[in-house]
């Protein structure tokens, strides 16, 4: 069942009329590009405990098995590309005060031209370094697919030579302050947002909808089935992210 013709004419005006709009996407919005999501069907978190992988615990207990599943997402995420809705997005953004909140890792915002977004849990093509503040880009290497394998060796600091570890947020972890802090801010001081493809189970992202909702603004979500967050907003609409946000934001 598509989402009717009245709800999209709806949001069409409302995108128009706001004076600013949030989009907060999940793993739901690179479903349609080829990238599994975490939770439910096909989902990351089916094949691999994530406490095995998405904690530092994990890392120092073994992190050529964390570095391999990683390199492994790498590859995978080589062989997509952004969809429609990424798209949607990034070209709402040159017409509209837009803040892009994202707990995706996959980069694949940025593939499709959204500039400045906050991303919420890092970013899988950057590294840290566990002992100081050095990161490396590897997104560079995005179109010239270097082999990766899990018998390759624990990439290492090039300031210090201590182990370098994936730029994301695992489980326990904060959240960069100033990010949050930012997407609290927007979350709180819009008119419009979109809860773009996710369960809306981990927190803190997971209360900006709430946050947004209770200071005022008109929540909608876009994911393909309800969620943890579906009673939050005001309106869901049950369809797939990539052919749903270009009708309201084109
Ligand atoms: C479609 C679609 C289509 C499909 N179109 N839709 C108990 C209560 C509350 C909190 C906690 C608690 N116990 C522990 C916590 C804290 C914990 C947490 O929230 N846990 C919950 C799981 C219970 N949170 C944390 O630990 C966070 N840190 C923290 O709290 O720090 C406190 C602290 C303060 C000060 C000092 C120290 C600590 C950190 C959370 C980090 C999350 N990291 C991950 C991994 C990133 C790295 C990696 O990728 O390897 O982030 S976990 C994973 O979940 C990833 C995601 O960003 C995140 C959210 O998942 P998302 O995006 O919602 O995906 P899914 O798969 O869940 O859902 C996909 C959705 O798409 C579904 O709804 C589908 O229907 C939909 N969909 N196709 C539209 N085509
Ligand atoms: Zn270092």
């Amino acid at each position: 069942m598509g989402a009717t013709e009245a709800v999209i004419t709806d949001l069409r005006r409302r995108v128009a009329d706001a004076a600013s709009v949030v989009v907060f996407t999940g793993a739901g919005m690179s479903a349609e590009s080829g990238v599994p999501t975490y939770r439910g069907q096909g989902g990351l978190w089916k094949n691999f405990r994530a406490q095995d992988l998405a904690t530092l615990d994990a890392f120092q207990r073994n992190p050529a098995l964390v570095w391999g599943w990683y390199r492994e997402r790498r590859n995978r995420l080589l062989e997509v590309e952004p969809n429609d809705g990424h798209r949607a997005i990034a070209l709402a953004a040159g017409r509209v005060h837009l803040t892009l909140a994202t707990q995706n890792v996959d980069g694949l915002h940025a593939f499709a031209g959204s500039v400045n977004f906050l991303e919420l849990h890092g970013n899988i093509w950057r590294e840290q370094c566990l002992s100081c503040p050095t990161t490396d880009d590897r997104s560079r290497h995005w179109l010239e697919k270097v082999t990766q394998g899990e018998a390759d060796p624990l990439p290492l600091c090039p300031d210090c030579a201590s182990l370098m570890r994936p730029s994301v947020v695992w489980f326990g972890e904060a959240l960069d302050g100033r990010v949050i802090e930012a997407a609290f801010r927007a979350a709180e001081g819009c008119d419009l947002m979109f809860v773009v493809g996710t369960s809306g189970e981990v927190q803190p992202a997971a209360s900006l909808p709430v946050l947004a909702r209770r200071a005022g603004a008109y929540v909608v979500e876009v994911n393909i089935e309800p969620t943890l967050l579906t009673e939050r907003c005001n309106v869901s609409l049950f369809e797939p992210a990539g052919r749903v946000l270009p009708k309201i934001l084109a």
